[in-house]
């Protein structure tokens, strides 16, 4: 019936394991969660509903049971780069994406929608964003971005891809407009972007140049403090993982010279 991906399969034992891993095993600093309350709030947001009339609202009480504290300085916004994201963040070790909170963790790479009529979930089709704006999967990450910016306080960090077609900086879509919006000022001290580019990929956006420009200025007339840096050397060597002989991989010598020479063989 709708073009886009049914319901994951046992979506059901996915979440209810995965916020258990969470509470238990990744971050078990969050404290005690109700996995299963927290099932039935998520499915409640959407079950027996027109699946295109759900708001970032029906997931209140989801968003008000899952929700923890953000670290300090440890946030991680993004756009166009997950994968690299998700291994420079290390689920919530180095940063906390929003991937690494537990309402994120619950829904990452997930898909859900229900039937009008039936409490049961359609695991046949679900509509896409073309479809109608208003569908359950995009309704969930609404309401995440915007918890997930309102709880963000310190040195907030924004990691974008200069090498992603149409700009670094998307004008529209979730960073844009579900989380700059909800960042709360006062607890803010400073916006550092970082703008990576693939180590085969062309060189569209930088520091200063089009839709980061577009960002900055955004930022600073909002009242931030904000830096920006292009190929930030940290998310550059693992980028350099997969790409160790690349020109732009090579470690600059500025190791003492027995170092770079390596083990004294005698
Ligand atoms: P994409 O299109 O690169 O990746 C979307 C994939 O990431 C989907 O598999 C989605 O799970 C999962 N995902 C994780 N976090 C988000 C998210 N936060 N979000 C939508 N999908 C998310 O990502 P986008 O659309 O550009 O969104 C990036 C945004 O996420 C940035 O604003 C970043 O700061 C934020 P699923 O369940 O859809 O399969 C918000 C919207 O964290």
């Amino acid at each position: 019936k709708w073009k886009g991906e049914g319901t994951t399969q046992n979506l059901e034992s996915i979440s209810i394991g995965r916020c258990y891993d969470y509470i238990r095993v990744v971050n078990p600093a969050v404290g005690e969660k109700n996995c299963s309350e927290l099932w039935e709030a998520f499915i409640n947001a959407f079950i027996n509903k027109d699946p295109c009339n759900i708001l970032p609202q029906d997931f209140e009480l989801f968003f008000k049971l899952s929700l923890h504290p953000i670290p300090a300085d440890k946030s991680l916004f993004w756009e166009n780069n997950q994968l690299l994201v998700n291994s420079f963040s290390d689920r919530a070790r180095r940063y906390m994406t929003l991937g690494d909170t537990l309402f994120g963790f619950f829904g990452d790479f997930l898909n859900w929608c229900g039937k009008e009529n039936s409490t049961g979930l359609d695991y046949e089709s679900c509509p896409t964003a073309a479809e109608c704006e208003n569908n359950a999967v995009d309704a969930f990450w609404r309401m995440a971005s915007m918890t997930y910016a309102q709880h963000s306080s310190g040195v907030v960090h924004v990691l974008l891809n200069g090498s992603a077609e149409g700009g670094a900086y998307p004008v529209r879509g979730f960073f844009a407009d579900y989380e700059i919006p909800y960042l709360q000022r006062d607890k803010i001290s400073q916006i550092v972007i970082w703008v990576v580019d693939d180590i085969e990929g062309p060189n569209i956006d930088s520091c200063g140049y089009n839709t980061v420009q577009i960002l900055e200025d955004r930022l600073k007339a909002l009242g931030y403090d904000v830096t920006c840096t292009d190929n930030y050397e940290p998310v550059m060597f693992l980028l350099c993982l997969d790409n160790p002989d690349h020109s732009k991989c090579t470690l600059s010598s500025s190791a003492p010279a027995a170092a770079q020479r390596g083990p004294i063989s005698s």
